[in-house]
């Protein structure tokens, strides 16, 4: 079904984030959006100041919104699985309900299903995970993030089986001085009896082909580079990058050229969407303020381990048949049933 948002990522998008592992799509949040996030965050951190947390050192500058603390841990686990049990605490961790879930279950998924294989009964797309990333202020030393992907977080079986897109969402401007992002785009496959780049898959749709596409770019990059030699080449357009066709493993036929680094710059309510496959780091935060950033994560199906266990949320965005019909149910029992107080006065 296409959605309101489908212009933000179009086809010259999409192929991007297919050939670089990432796509940048600016403004992609209304200014009233980032205030909503804005507004929670700051809450949470206000919050876990005042109950004598540090940030950095007691969360890493990760913040998730239903287990920080803010608010009691939930009775039941079935938040991990529902949308419906998911959006209701969330409701309970913002200050204004229903302000913080369109953003999530409406704008943002609908945007992350443009990258992702497209969602079957035995696949879903699902919510994976969601938080918000803070760099306190003046914390160079402690608030940067080393080289990784996004799917190394994941078990080893589930890494193999499930794509996931992280929308990476600045709620403030971000640059070299706050503890922006430093991606490594994927290396470029080449034709070495044309010497010209080669295009994508076709059916990019299929689960099994964007797995294969995405690990096959992710398996062809080099060492990480230090950080400052990734920053220095990320400036300076004009340098050559060194060691750059290599044979692609496994097939000798493929050559690859490694991609100059990208410095992020870019202004609050701009959404970086990141393949888990991506390589990327960040800096840390040099300016005197607080970095915010939000960062829901969506998968292609409920990622679960090699032994059937969860991974982290497997919240299904599509609204539930069942959960609805549920809903449907309770709504015309309470209208069926007569009302308490008139039964109690015509007695
Ligand atoms: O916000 C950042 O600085 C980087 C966060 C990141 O890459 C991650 O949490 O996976
Ligand atoms: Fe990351």
């Amino acid at each position: 079904m296409n959605s309101q948002y489908d212009s933000l990522i179009n086809e010259e998008a999409r192929t991007q984030f297919h050939r670089d592992g990432f796509v940048i799509v600016k403004n992609a949040l209304s200014c009233e959006e980032v205030g909503v996030l804005r507004r929670e965050v700051d809450n949470l951190v206000n919050f876990l100041i005042s109950e004598n947390m540090d940030i950095m050192r007691d969360f890493g500058g990760v913040i998730e919104p239903i287990s920080c603390g803010y608010i009691d841990p939930p009775v039941s686990q079935m938040y991990i699985l529902s949308k419906r049990s998911y959006s209701g605490l969330r409701n309970m961790v913002t200050e204004d309900p229903d302000t913080v879930v369109p953003i999530l279950f409406g704008k943002m998924s609908a945007l992350a299903k443009n990258l992702l294989p497209t969602a079957t009964t035995d696949n879903p797309m699902c919510l994976f995970n969601e938080q918000y990333i803070v760099k306190t202020p003046n914390s160079v030393s402690s608030s940067s993030f080393e080289w990784h992907q996004d799917s190394q977080y994941m078990d080893a079986s589930a890494q193999k089986a499930f794509p996931i897109v992280s929308c990476w969402t600045a709620l403030d401007d971000v640059n070299i001085t706050n503890g922006t992002l430093l991606i490594e785009p994927f290396p470029r496959l080449i034709d070495p009896s044309t010497g010209s780049y080669l295009g994508l898959p076709n059916s990019l749709n299929s689960h099994a082909t964007h797995l294969q596409h995405h690990m096959h770019l992710a398996s062809c990059y080099e060492k990480e580079l230090d950080r400052n030699t990734a920053i220095a080449q990320a400036h300076n357009s004009n340098e050559t990058i060194p060691a750059s066709l290599r044979s692609a493993p496994p097939n000798q036929n493929q050559v690859y050229e490694r991609q100059r680094p990208i410095l992020v710059d870019i202004t609050a309510g701009t959404i970086v969407f990141l393949s888990g496959y991506v390589r990327h780091c960040s800096l840390g935060n040099g300016s005197s303020k607080f970095r915010r950033a939000y960062m829901p994560q969506f998968s292609a199906g409920k990622v679960q381990t090699g032994d059937g266990g969860l991974v982290s949320l497997a919240v299904p965005c599509a609204d539930d048949q069942h959960e609805r019909e549920l809903e449907q149910q309770q709504q015309e029992e309470a209208y069926q049933q007569p009302d308490e107080f008139e039964e109690y006065q015509m007695q």
